[in-house]
């Protein structure tokens, strides 16, 4: 008997899930449906760091093997992923600023794949171009000087039309970048510094990942997953916890609240620490963007239970992940009122001003799934440069959603390769609060309009511009620029 006959046939069906249902009745289902997956049963897991192979006086090195491999994500199903050493979510990498990374990865699956560490400010042939493919079989070494301050970064597969499956089975993890001026405020540190990575994922009746690539609105699951575990739960104490949220969806906007709306603190958004802690009780989050907020759990009871909720979603999706605060714990470290000094750019008085206008084009070629994704007119062409940006100079860009059939229209999260920006306006007004520090991503709902200054530094070379909704950039959203 095979191992999936025997949770078929319910075997391992002794245990007893939350909310005592057995686990047997779980499984002798056909479907994992999304609402016979226990919720808040699962403890959370924490993706282990990767262990570098080679620690030299200036250098990290390392390897990571992207393989197939099988996951327990529902209990008592077996998942094929696609993972960075085999792991969804791949290994977390911890580097400091200044010392070199570098990472050998080799390609043990049966697609091609390439690796963007997003919000790094790398060289061209290490950045992931998308048509740079690490073919099956083969290696590719990628470098990253870390020049750049603090922040919470990841790393996640980038490959020209493939990019929304890769990620889909697996490819992403954290790239934790430290400095001396984040270590040296009193944050939350160690086990109290906590990742999360916040998806959602559909799954077949045998455990597989369901993953349509007609899907040209954008890939949607009805099972949210966190580091790999649906609908997980953490024990906590009664004191602050640092969170580097991530959204890692293919398609899927976050608005983010504790309990409702409680208090959160942000203290970092995608290119690191703000100059001051803001408190919000609600977080947009669209894909890609990350945020460091700073959750204080001594202002519940124990035996208090925290959600963090989507509240774009109807119930069954909005609990994202449970906290338990299950001991007291004393805590009087304060977060200070000065946390860094991002080093903002001035607005020049003249500068380069330019326009990417994402949108929808109807194409009878492209039968039977006739919706292109366009910047500026046209699809991606990793051969064709559609900007030439000078190294060093101050520009200003502005990125338009522009949907002329309102069922053409979609969010087109936009993500800028090599540069951080700066936010100056989102429709004429002033940006929002948790997009007043250095970004990489700045999400764009239909019809707005956004104006961000921006300046590429150390390395000349090609990049990419793209919608970060990755079924859109699977279908050509992306503009390849040169900085000269
Ligand atoms: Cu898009």
């Amino acid at each position: 008997m095979t191992r999936r006959t025997a949770l078929r046939l319910g075997v391992l069906g002794g245990a007893t899930m939350a909310g005592g249902r057995r686990l047997s009745s779980l499984l002798a289902m056909d479907l994992p449906r999304a609402e016979a997956i226990p919720r808040f049963a699962l403890p959370l897991k924490i993706p282990p760091d990767l262990v570098p192979t080679a620690r030299k006086s200036d250098r990290d090195e390392y390897t990571i093997v992207q393989r197939e491999a099988a996951q327990e994500i529902l209990p008592g199903r077996v998942t094929k992923i696609w993972g960075y050493e085999g792991m969804f979510p791949g290994p977390t990498i911890r580097v400091r600023r200044n010392r070199l990374t570098i990472v050998r990865h080799t390609n043990q699956l049966s697609t091609p794949t390439a690796v963007h560490l997003h919000g790094g400010i790398n060289p061209p042939d290490s950045d992931g171009f998308a048509a740079d493919l690490v073919t099956p079989g083969s290696s590719r070494v990628y470098t990253y000087p870390n020049r750049q301050r603090a922040a919470t970064l990841w790393y996640h597969d980038h490959a020209m039309d493939k990019t929304g499956e890769n990620i889909c089975r697996g490819l992403a993890g954290f790239y934790l970048l430290e400095d001396e001026e984040e270590q040296s405020l009193p944050l939350p540190r160690g086990p109290f510094d906590v990742p999360l990575l916040i998806q959602d994922r559909a799954f077949s009746a045998d455990g597989s990942f369901a993953y349509d690539a007609a899907r040209h609105m954008g890939f949607e699951g009805d099972v949210m997953l966190v580091n790999g575990v649906p609908w997980p739960k953490m024990d906590v104490s009664t004191r602050k916890y640092r969170f580097r949220l991530l959204n890692g969806c293919n398609a899927r906007l976050l608005q983010l609240a504790l309990n409702g709306a409680d208090p959160l603190m942000l203290i970092g958004t995608d290119g690191g620490l703000l100059p001051t802690p803001v408190t919000i009780t609600s977080l947009p989050l669209a894909m890609a963007e990350r945020a460091d907020v700073i959750v204080d759990f001594s202002r519940y009871s124990t035996g208090a239970q925290v959600f963090l909720t989507n509240t774009r979603e109807n119930p069954a999706l909005a609990r994202i992940v449970r906290f338990d605060v299950v001991r007291r714990e004393a805590d009087d470290v304060l977060v200070p009122s000065r946390l860094s000094d991002p080093g903002f750019l001035e607005r020049p008085k003249a500068s380069t001003t330019r326009t990417w206008s994402f949108r929808a084009t109807f194409s009878f070629h492209d039968l039977p799934t006739p919706i292109v994704w366009t910047i500026n007119g046209q699809r991606f062409d990793p051969n064709r440069s559609d900007a030439a940006v000078t190294l060093d100079r101050v520009e200003l860009w502005r990125f338009r959603n522009e949907a002329p059939v309102r069922l053409l229209g979609s969010p087109h999260p936009t993500h800028v390769h090599l540069a951080h920006f700066q936010i100056l306006e989102r429709n004429g007004k002033p940006p929002l609060v948790h997009e007043r520090g250095w970004k990489d991503t700045v999400a764009l709902d239909v019809g707005e309009d956004v104006l961000v200054m921006l300046r590429f530094e150390q390395f000349r070379g090609r990049y990419m511009l793209h919608c970060h909704n990755l079924e859109h950039e699977d279908r050509s959203m992306m503009t390849r620029f040169d900085v000269t």
